[in-house]
């Protein structure tokens, strides 16, 4: 895997402790997504349910120790799928380095992943503006890809009520968050339709976690 063995990436900061990596994963980007087709056959993504009882428009699956769950309980991590019994599997070597290194590039150097939540995205899907609190330790970032067709990401403060910025996420960008940036609203505005060689007319989102 060549991430970026010579070349400095390119480096956006978007708030405090939060940088946006253009293009960073567009390496592995294949190799990531066979990964993601395998995983899927085991573990098909699917609607959870939300605490209050709806429906997410967002289809999700999990890799890791960890697997993040939502049922009519709540929120939780849990090292078990509870759609089929199964442990979730090991993260993919592919992922795990490739969040460690964009992490390390952002500079955080101690990111040991736990946990990645695979969002899967078709036209319509959105992502209501909400905060990550479910892990115990704020003080790891949250590491995020994208794949697929492009999405508008809303990204807010530390209330919900502060003002929103919106960037494209594009296929194969990666984004850490961390420091202050890590407890701020965020969200997906309602995803257009179109077509992505790749993944067909779906984006995919992966969020790589320190989860316990
Ligand atoms: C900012 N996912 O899974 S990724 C989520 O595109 C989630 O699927 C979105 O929000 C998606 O929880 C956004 C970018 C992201 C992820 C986690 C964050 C931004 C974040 C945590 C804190 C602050
Ligand atoms: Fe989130």
């Amino acid at each position: 895997m060549d991430l970026f063995s010579e070349q400095q990436p390119e480096i956006v900061p978007l708030a405090t402790g939060a940088s946006w990596l253009p293009g960073f994963a567009l390496p592995v980007m294949d190799e990531l997504w066979s990964s993601l087709k395998q995983h899927f056959a085991v573990h098909p993504p699917q609607h959870m349910v939300t605490p209050g009882g709806y429906l997410m428009s967002v289809k999700t699956t999990s890799m890791g120790d960890f697997g993040w769950v939502s049922s009519t309980k709540g929120y939780d991590y849990s090292a078990i799928n509870p759609a089929n019994q199964l442990p979730w599997p090991s993260l993919p070597r592919v992922i795990t380095q490739l969040a460690q290194t964009a992490a390390r590039a952002a500079g955080y150097a101690a990111f040991i992943p736990d946990s990645c939540l695979v969002n899967i995205y078709e036209p319509g899907s959105k992502m209501g503006l909400h905060q990550d609190k479910d892990e115990k330790d704020f003080s790891q970032p949250i590491v995020s890809v994208s794949l697929g067709i492009p999405a508008m990401f809303l990204f807010g403060g530390a209330k919900r009520t502060d003002k929103t910025i919106k960037i494209q996420l594009q296929h194969g960008d990666v984004v850490v968050w961390g420091g202050a940036s890590r407890r701020y609203y965020h969200g997906v505005a309602q995803v257009k339709s179109g077509v992505h060689p790749l993944t067909g007319e779906k984006r995919i989102n992966l969020t790589l976690r320190k989860a316990r």
